[in-house]
């Protein structure tokens, strides 16, 4: 039997980490997470998103905060493929904390990329670079060629991350990939992030469960795609012979009104009746639009993005209604017992 190639992602426990996991598995590979050893105290809460493959995947405790815990796991895994999806990864939360997002997500990265050097020269490595590197775009649409203008610490540090990959691709030789993805969203989206606010929100105002949802930035625009599609590309990027950097988006751009509309409208609700602007939730600086322009990886990867806004929207909003019913079940049966 041919030996299965070897996986390690960091961020396993994520949205993203979760679709990728799936798709690795599919083909055959043999996973490996790193997880905080928080997760394994707490599995219920922390490893609902991969729950389903516990079984078949791998999970070491390390730290990103901890070069020898990552240089430890790279070196019992031996991967040939690393994906560094970790991050501190919620825009809003990084102004309130700028330290913690840039310590994590700035030396996290210049570890797990120090460990790969060193334990594994040879494997390839995936980081997670991100549209809020563009910030306030200094062209529309964005490219691999546009500059960069981060308007967060969370952007700064993504930025940071690209340029030490790209360093350690340059002077080490490392095959080290920075996929610049724009937003991606699923079911599996943390609550916090705009798109499943709105659909659990939706769900909860249908079922009576909630009366009204607070936003801040109404006419942000952004550039939004399913996370099982976009994982895609973050394995075709290391499948590549050359190593290289690539944009990943939809190529079209809504507004979070047009969100809320399709979100309430599926249920047969108008949003103008429950969305409060709260400036609570207002940003102090801003990413106003974000529209991606993924030319290059359409060619060279191959890959391509074909589900339409509304479906995307729809399948959330369709999720969030089915937890929610179960959960209103699970507490009637509870009073009921
Ligand atoms: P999530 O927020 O869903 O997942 C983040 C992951 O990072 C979780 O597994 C989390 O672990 C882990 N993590 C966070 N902080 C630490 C830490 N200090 N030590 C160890 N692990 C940590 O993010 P996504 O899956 O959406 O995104 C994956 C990556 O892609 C991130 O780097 C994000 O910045 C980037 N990105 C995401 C985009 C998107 O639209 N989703 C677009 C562009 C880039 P735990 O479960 O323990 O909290
Ligand atoms: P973003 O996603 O910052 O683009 O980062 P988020 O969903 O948090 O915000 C998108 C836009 O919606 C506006 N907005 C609100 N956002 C939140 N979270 N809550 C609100 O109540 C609200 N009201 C309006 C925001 O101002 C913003 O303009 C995501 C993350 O996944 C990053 O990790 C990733 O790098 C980028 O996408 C690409």
């Amino acid at each position: 039997m041919p030996l299965r190639k070897v996986a390690l992602i960091t961020g396993i426990t994520g949205q993203d980490g979760s679709y990728l996991a799936e798709l690795l598995l599919q083909q055959g590979y043999q996973v490996h997470g790193i997880v905080r050893r928080v997760a394994a105290e707490d599995p219920q809460q922390r490893l609902w998103r991969i729950r389903h493959i516990l079984d078949k995947v791998t999970l070491h405790g390390a730290s990103l905060e901890s070069y020898p815990s990552l240089f430890q796991t790279m070196t019992q895994v031996r991967p040939a493929e690393i994906y560094h999806l970790a991050a501190q990864s919620f825009v809003s939360y990084s102004f309130e904390d700028e330290f913690s997002t840039l310590n994590t997500n700035i030396n996290g990265t210049h570890y797990m990329l120090a460990a790969t050097k060193h334990v594994v020269p040879e494997a390839r490595f995936y980081f997670a670079g991100s549209s809020e590197m563009f910030g306030e775009v200094q062209a529309t649409p964005q490219n691999e060629q546009t500059p960069f203008y981060p308007r967060s610490t969370y952007g700064i540090s993504k930025v940071a991350g690209f340029d030490l990959t790209r360093n350690y691709r340059e002077a080490y030789g490392i095959h080290a990939c920075s996929g610049i993805l724009f937003n991606h969203e699923s079911p599996r989206r943390g609550l916090e992030f705009v798109t499943r606010k709105i659909t659990s929100h939706v769900a909860r105002i249908k079922l009576g469960l909630a009366r009204e949802l607070r936003l801040g930035n109404l006419d942000a625009k952004r550039d939004w795609g399913h996370a099982r599609e976009y994982v895609r590309a973050m394995w075709l990027m290391l499948q590549q012979d050359r190593p290289d950097d690539y944009v990943i988006s939809t190529g079209s751009t809504h507004t979070v009104r047009e969100f809320l509309e399709i979100a309430f409208g599926y249920v047969g609700l108008d949003y103008h009746k429950y969305v409060v602007v709260d400036e609570k939730f207002y940003r102090p600086a801003e990413v106003k639009l974000l529209l991606g322009d993924c030319t290059k990886a359409q060619r060279a990867l191959g890959w391509s993005y074909s589900q339409p806004f509304h479906s995307l929207v729809e399948e959330m909003v369709e999720t969030d209604l089915r937890y929610a019913r179960d959960t209103t079940q699970d507490v009637t049966h509870r009073r009921a017992a």
